[in-house]
């Protein structure tokens, strides 16, 4: 039965892995700092598959790796590495941005995202043919847009680190995809806001966004294509977004 660990299990895109994946019968490794929801989804899935869940902040280095190299035989090997905790914070423009907001971006998306990867390794490389790291990168890795800063930024990072692995791994049969959405319906911005309830439904009225599902079918589609194919870069967006002019400064 192969096997999958998701970070950021809790909401929106892992979640909705969690739910794919199990109605394929893999096994689950769920994680996310959030314990009632990590026992709600156990509770739901477990009917289903095998599923663990480790409540764990992905920004905690010595903490991953515990649990990681801990995880019980019968997880073991691994298949693939849904890397997709993460967040984006303030949205508005860098000089009213607080220093904090910065490095909790930082330190969630990029060092996160590296500690997980690094403590995963060896368990992928174990059953490499046909293993995967998946990593949520998102378009603001790729384009400017007011209030991106050091999100898109880390999701450069997330492109970069993801071409840069593959180039490691080649040989080992382990594919590596920066899976990179658009806008997607989750709870990414009442975080982003701080819990604004009413900005969050404000930016998807009136347009038709992507959903957690959409993005949780390419994430097991990437898993499952045929073991010779590694598709380094995936980016979608919904098909009432798309990019505009050149902002020009006049007098
Ligand atoms: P959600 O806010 O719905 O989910 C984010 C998940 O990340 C939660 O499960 C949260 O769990 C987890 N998380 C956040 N910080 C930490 C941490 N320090 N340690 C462990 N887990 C953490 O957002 P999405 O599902 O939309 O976002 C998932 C990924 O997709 C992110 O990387 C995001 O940047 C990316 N993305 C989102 C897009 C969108 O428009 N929604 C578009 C492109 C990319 P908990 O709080 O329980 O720890
Ligand atoms: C999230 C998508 O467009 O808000 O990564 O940057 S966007």
């Amino acid at each position: 039965m192969p096997s999958v660990l998701i970070t950021g299990a809790t909401s929106g895109f892992g979640k909705a892995a969690a739910q794919r994946f199990a109605k394929a019968g893999w096994s689950l490794i769920l994680t996310g700092r959030r314990q009632e929801r990590l026992d709600a989804l156990e509770k739901e899935l477990s009917q289903q598959v095998p599923v663990l869940t480790i409540a764990l902040d992905v920004r905690d280095s010595d903490a991953v790796t515990a649990a990681i190299s801990g995880l019980p035989e019968a997880f073991l090997p691994l298949t693939c590495l849904i890397n997709n905790a993460g967040l984006a914070l303030a949205p508005e423009p860098s000089q009213k941005v607080a220093l904090e907001d910065w490095h909790t971006m930082i330190d969630t998306n990029i060092t996160g995202l590296v500690n997980v990867t690094h403590a995963t390794l060896p368990l992928l490389l174990k059953n490499s043919e046909g293993a995967s790291i998946l990593n949520l990168g998102s378009v603001a890795g790729q384009w400017p847009y007011p209030g991106g800063h050091v999100y898109g930024a880390s999701k450069a990072f997330v492109q970069q680190f993801s071409y840069n692995l593959r180039c490691d791994l080649l040989g080992t049969g382990v594919r590596v995809t920066d899976l990179a959405p658009g806008m997607a319906e989750t709870e990414f911005t009442l975080v982003r806001t701080k819990g604004n309830q009413e900005a969050s439904e404000a930016l998807y009225r009136g347009t038709t966004p992507l959903q957690a599902e959409d993005i949780a079918e390419q994430l097991f589609y990437l898993a499952t294509l045929p073991p010779h194919i590694n598709i380094n870069r995936l980016e979608i967006m919904p098909v009432r977004q798309a990019w505009s002019a050149f902002a020009i400064d006049r007098d």
